[in-house]
């Protein structure tokens, strides 16, 4: 099983800016810790990030060329904004995870609207960096199970 996990705009700032917020790890970090806990329980994880939409909408793209399994994708803001997000996603056929580090419904109004969260399979929020690994994990657990 492939995954895919797309980080978007100034996620590459991880363990730079706002630890409060964010944590202290770098995104390289978090990569590192899902390609390893991906191949504990068979999956191959890519792991990517690009502060531009026309980016993120043309992976979400390759992963319906290959045949990508399953998408992580933490849009950052663009999930707030992104109509283009949304419509890729919607075109994609495989299982797809929203995630957020931070819990987007406890923060400004703005971040209250996901254009992302319709075209999902299942959210996680709110639970730190932790919720990368824990995706990876369930993705896991469900490959075994088929
Ligand atoms: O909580 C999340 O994961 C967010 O997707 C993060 C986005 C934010 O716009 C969403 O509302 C919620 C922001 C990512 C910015 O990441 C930074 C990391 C360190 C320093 C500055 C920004």
């Amino acid at each position: 099983m492939n995954v895919v996990v797309i980080n978007g705009p100034n996620l590459n700032l991880l363990g730079t800016r706002e630890p409060e917020i964010y944590g202290s790890d770098t995104l390289a970090d978090i990569a590192g810790r899902c390609i390893k806990r991906g191949a504990k329980c068979g999956l191959q994880v890519g792991f990517k990030q690009s502060n531009h939409e026309g980016e993120i909408v043309t992976w979400i793209q390759d992963a319906i060329e290959d045949g990508t399994n399953a998408l992580v994708i933490n849009a950052g803001a663009y999930t707030h904004t992104s109509i283009a997000i949304h419509d890729a996603l919607r075109a994609y056929n495989g299982y797809t995870v929203e995630l957020h580090i931070s819990n987007p419904h406890n923060r400004e109004a703005f971040r209250h609207v996901s254009f992302v969260s319709p075209a999902a399979d299942a959210v996680i929020a709110g639970l730190g960096i932790k919720g990368y690994e824990l995706v990876i994990e369930m993705l896991g657990e469900k490959a075994n199970k088929n």
